[in-house]
């Protein structure tokens, strides 16, 4: 296929004959490939040979402007911004769905449709409901014409040219003589990786955040610039697949079900959840509901839940639809994961680092299956922007993985009297001034001495990846702080089985193996040293790789900005935060007290192991044509040395090593900020 399209590349003639030939090869072999690498996950053209083809049908295009078709890969974005929004009619209206938020609800559901038209075996599709944007596409002859918001169902606006830039839409649909119109409706969605990007660049620039994926691809779709819309990075998946009355089909045109229009969808070019179930009973059905409970937070979009179709379309079409929903489908939602609350107090917690954390402490309540008690305010600025009092009603959210946050306050429903919430001055654990340097969001308490910080450099130091001291858990920290027999990390290396003896639930024996654990954590490498000093940036990765360039804490302490910067994958801001750490005074007495007490500073030779296998748990992407290793010699080089090989960049890529013509990738690697190597880099790291 590659060496096809590369040999397929002829020179531009001027022959308009030869011209629209070229151009109508160009634009399939483009649209196929684009179609294999967003649709299909499977690319089947190099990066570079993609690029190369698409310049050229610029070019030609740029040429020949009146051979210009809508469908043309580079028609995706549109150069002027739109004026405004056009209201249109829908050619068919969009319905939204009834809302079931427990199992009784989707039986009830059952029953009311069986009093119809009750067929015993009748089929579910299930799908999930992704959170996102509903649109509706037309396709006259095959080729995208138009794309409207679903608006009231009736009515909604014509953004065509931001359509345009969703590449998983098809500007032209994957089929020989498509029916006269097709109407395709989806969800247009904001995956989650580049959500939180969106908003991490709206904080940057003082805009506020968007509240959830939803907001965020609705506000998109309404950008007016359609080259702002594109670097939203949108997606689409198809859900329903209709024709106009009067449109006249060919058998094959004619799915008999849900199942068979997501299949059709699919073969049209769209992309369709690959997580849908033919389902034959209810009892199925909450199966499915059930997995995909816990299985939805590993996915890279947003799900609220599911969507229960019933399969066959003979049924759908005698059940019909009421003033608002079709009888025929029904969304199962998982619990709300936004909940209005109240404040009754605000804390600050001091955390290992200084940084000082509002925490709101909220009347309890059920929020995704968990009962929330307390939800971050993150900083000051975060304080001030929802001008939170105490007592005001918020609403809490809680996204996947992530501790509840409060989104806004309702200010409408404030008490009267109410005290506005403001930063401390001084520390509340040490009552030291806390600052809050130039340009930083974070408020710090920059005591070492500070009661907080000690446990929680406590705590990161005897942990499992730091150096893993057995039997020392947050309990025992806490009280050895509190009874001011630890005051630093250093600290614990004299503690005597007596002392230890002495505490609250700690018999004479446990104490003995405490120490012993204690003394066995002075055989921790170097590595792991330093990632328990607790630098702020210095996670393991980080400590794994600068105690790989830096073999001893005074070649690290010593080197120079410039020479930490320049260990790959660090940069200014962490070489900078490591000079931080080892110019303050007492981080310096820590190490020498730390040396004293025997623990490791000092790198070895890496065992056998390591040496063979540097790359263990790092993930590469290799593009473009290296100077001298074909593909598969760096995949092989890489996956000898334990690293692992992938297709396309994302922010859990660990590097990625660029050969000339490199394309897409190298700039979505520059987009995430992922370390890129030549292949000279490659061969040092490896060696
Ligand atoms: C979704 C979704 C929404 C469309 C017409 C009647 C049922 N958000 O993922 N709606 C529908 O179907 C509606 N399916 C979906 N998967």
């Amino acid at each position: 296929m590659f060496a096809d399209a590369a040999n397929a590349e002829g020179s531009a003639s001027t022959h308009p004959q030869d011209v629209a030939t070229r151009l109508k090869e160009l634009r399939s072999l483009l649209t196929d490939a684009s179609n294999a690498y967003y649709i299909l996950d499977t690319p089947t053209l190099e990066d570079s040979v993609y690029d190369r083809l698409y310049r050229e049908l610029e070019a030609l295009e740029a040429a020949n402007p009146e051979l210009v078709t809508p469908d043309s890969p580079t028609q995706r974005v549109g150069e002027q911004p739109a004026e405004q929004f056009n209201s249109v009619e829908h050619n068919l209206s969009l319905y939204s769905l009834e809302n079931a938020f427990d199992y009784p609800e989707l039986q009830k559901w059952d029953e009311r449709w069986r009093k119809i038209e009750d067929r015993a075996d009748a089929a579910y599709v299930c799908e999930l409901k992704i959170d996102g944007s509903a649109i509706a596409l037309t396709y006259t002859d095959g080729v995208l014409t138009r794309g409207a918001t679903r608006g009231d169902g009736i009515k909604g606006e014509e953004i065509t040219q931001n359509v345009r830039t969703i590449r998983t839409i098809p500007l032209r649909l994957n089929v020989e003589n498509p029916p006269k119109q097709v109407e395709v409706r989806g969800e247009a969605f904001i995956p989650l990786n580049t959500f939180e990007e969106i908003n991490q660049a709206r904080e940057k620039a003082g805009e506020e955040r968007f509240a959830n994926p939803r907001n965020a691809a609705a506000g998109s779709l309404r950008q007016l610039d359609s080259r702002m819309v594109a670097e939203r990075r949108l997606d689409f998946f198809g859900y329903t697949l209709q024709f106009p009355d009067g449109v006249e089909l060919r058998d094959d045109f004619k799915p008999q079900s849900q199942w068979e229009s997501l299949e059709l969808l699919q073969r049209m070019g769209f992309r369709v959840n690959p997580n849908r179930k033919l389902c034959e009973s209810l009892e199925a059905v909450q199966a499915y509901f059930d997995e995909w409970d816990t299985k939805r937070h590993d996915l890279p979009y947003m799900t609220d839940g599911a969507v229960v179709k019933l399969n066959d379309s003979r049924l759908q079409e005698e059940l019909g639809f009421t003033q608002r929903f079709p009888r025929w489908a029904i969304a199962l939602k998982y619990p709300a994961e936004e909940v209005p609350t109240t404040v009754k107090q605000v804390t600050f917690q001091v955390g290992r680092t200084g940084a000082v954390t509002p925490v709101a402490e909220l009347a309890p309540v059920q929020l995704a299956g968990t009962t929330v008690a307390r939800a971050t305010l993150h900083n000051g600025d975060r304080i001030s922007e929802l001008d939170l009092h105490i007592g005001d009603t918020v609403v809490v959210r809680k996204a996947g993985e992530i501790i509840p946050e409060v989104v806004r306050t309702l200010a409408e429903l404030r008490p009267a009297g109410a005290t506005a919430v403001k930063m401390p001055m001084d520390c509340p654990e040490c009552d030291q001034a806390l600052v809050r340097p130039e340009g930083e969001a974070v408020t710090r308490c920059v005591n070492n001495a500070c009661p907080a910080i000690v446990t929680g450099a406590l705590i990161h130091w005897v942990g499992r990846d730091a150096l893993d001291i057995d039997g020392m858990g947050k309990k025992l920290v806490e009280q050895l702080v509190d009874k001011g027999m630890v005051k630093s990390v250093a600290d614990i290396y004299q503690l005597t089985t007596d002392e230890l003896a002495s505490l609250e639930r700690m018999g004479k024996k446990s104490a003995q193996n405490l120490v012993k654990s204690i003394a066995d954590s002075k055989a921790r490498p170097w590595p792991r040293v330093l990632y328990g000093l607790g630098i702020r940036h210095v996670g393991s990765v980080n400590a794994q790789v600068l105690t790989g360039q830096f073999t001893s804490v005074e070649a690290l302490s010593g080197a120079e900005l410039e020479a930490i910067a320049q260990v790959y994958g660090m940069g200014d801001e962490i070489a900078q935060s490591v000079k931080d750490w080892f110019s303050d005074e007492s981080h310096q007495q820590l190490v020498t007290a730390l040396q004293q007490a025997g623990l490791q500073f000092v790198g070895e030779q890496p065992t056998e192991a390591q040496g063979e296998q540097p790359f263990v748990g790092q993930t590469f992407v290799v593009t473009g044509t290296l100077p001298t290793l074909s593909r598969s010699e760096a995949k092989a080089l890489i996956e000898q040395a334990g690293g692992k090989v992938t297709g396309s960049v994302s922010k859990k890529t660990s590097y990625v090593v660029v050969g000339e013509d490199a394309g897409s990738k190298l700039k979505k690697a520059e987009d995430l900020g992922i370390a890129l190597l030549n292949e000279t880099e490659l061969q040092n790291l490896l060696a």
